[in-house]
């Protein structure tokens, strides 16, 4: 049988199930949230494990800070940028040969952990901070080098061809030394593979990082479908503000693959950083034992519907899954009657961010779009400080205050 066979990847006896689901995305409503998959593809990882795709190499993420010249740490941001594509859009598909369905955060979920390398340390947070609409927010940092990247995101989906995903929210990366900040938008993708069963994501359209330095950064994304016809293939430029549509006034160049390799080129065509996604070591994130985490540390959480995936057990997946979902519900319901609502342990929300409004102007229909992601999420140093133990590993050094 060929591979691009309809449902060649499909198991076998599941096949009616699987053209089920496919049928069925024709009335989906565009709430990631609501999809219902069929059981062997779904993910035992929640979608707030996802905001560690973006520090895997923390070197990459650091680099930008020992870099003296604000054109070329552009440059180094956009470097570092590109090479979280792969982790973000494609480990899922290598490791477990498809994208699978992740699990649905629940309303303060929390994913924590520290890579620790020649960078020094890097923390993670990430919170869930809304469930409708479904928004993840994190917080990634590293003190040594001063270098923060803080964001949230949420996604609306729609279904034509195939289901189409435009992301909602940013990240803005901020650099201590030259108090300078990056904003970092983020691509929209589609699922590939859907007909044979084994769906993959590719990216489209553009994203931007925009300097506080006055530099922009443009990324294309074109896939196997195109002119290139090849798969995950990006090109962007580099320019001062304002001067997207003038060649004259690009300062460098980056063409390749995100899951393969890429080179930068300077104004003159000179190769000054080249990227192989495939060599390139990752440092490896830690995560605090299942036993030490605290009840709302999601692998804790989800352990027992994990368990069950992983078993391919589908009625104590849909048991435990629902106790989790009548857990929420309860807990809705009583902050609803006491007039409260749900405290978030790392993160506020508030009415502006100057910064964002600012950078966002260089992005061609930019705008902060908040009211899709239940307001502008930042993370909270004084509610980082006094969050209770045990948020291991980290909570000693959220205790500095930093
Ligand atoms: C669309 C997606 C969920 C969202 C995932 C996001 C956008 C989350 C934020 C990360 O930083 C980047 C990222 C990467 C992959 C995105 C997922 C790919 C597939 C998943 C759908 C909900 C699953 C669709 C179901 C199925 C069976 C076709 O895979």
């Amino acid at each position: 049988m060929s591979g691009s066979e309809e449902g060649a990847a499909v198991p076998a006896g599941q096949k009616s199930s699987w053209g089920g689901f496919i049928k069925q995305l024709a009335s989906f409503n565009g709430d990631l949230s609501t999809m219902t998959a069929p059981a062997w593809i779904l993910s035992t990882q929640s979608l707030t494990e996802f905001s560690s795709y973006w520090a895997e190499m923390p070197r990459l993420l650091v680099a930008p800070a020992q870099e003296k010249d604000p054109q070329k740490r552009a440059m180094l941001v956009l470097k570092w940028f590109l090479s979280t594509l792969k982790q973000q859009y494609a480990s899922r598909n290598e490791k477990l040969g498809s994208e699978k369905k992740p699990l649905n955060p629940f309303l303060g979920e929390l994913f924590l952990g520290r890579w620790d390398d020649e960078a020094g340390e890097t923390q993670l947070v990430s919170e869930q901070v809304s469930h409708h609409p479904p928004v993840t927010a994190y917080s990634i940092w590293n003190k040594k080098h001063g270098v923060r990247l803080q964001g949230y995101n949420a996604q609306k989906a729609s279904f034509g061809r195939t289901i189409n995903v435009r992301q909602v929210g940013h990240a803005i990366l901020h650099i201590d030394e030259f108090d300078e900040d990056h904003l970092i938008t983020l691509p929209s993708l589609h699922i590939e593979g859907l007909i044979t069963g084994a769906p993959y994501v590719e990216l489209n359209k553009s994203s931007y990082i925009v300097s506080s330095s006055g530099y922009t950064s443009r990324i294309d994304y074109t896939g196997a479908g195109w002119v290139s016809g090849k798969k995950n293939t990006l090109a962007a430029t580099l320019f001062p503000h304002g001067k997207e549509k003038s060649k004259s006034d690009v300062l460098y160049k980056a063409e390749g693959s995100w899951t393969d390799h890429f080179t930068i080129k300077d104004a003159k065509g000179g190769t000054v950083e080249t990227y192989n996604a495939k060599k390139e070591p990752k440092t490896e994130l830690k995560v605090a034992d299942i036993e030490q985490q605290d009840p709302l540390e999601s692998r804790r959480a989800w352990k027992k519907v994990a368990d069950a995936i992983l078993k391919a057990d589908m009625n104590t997946t849909s048991a435990e899954k629902s106790k989790i979902e009548e857990h929420q519900r309860s807990l809705r319901k009583k902050e609803q009657k006491d007039g409260r609502d749900w405290e978030r342990v790392f993160f506020a929300k508030v009415e502006k961010l100057p910064i964002l409004e600012k950078l966002i102007r260089e992005v061609p229909h930019g705008s902060s779009e908040q009211d899709q992601t239940g307001g502008i999420w930042v993370f909270d140093q004084e509610k980082a400080k006094n969050a209770k133990p045990p948020f291991s590993p980290l909570s000693e050094e959220l205790k500095d205050g930093w």
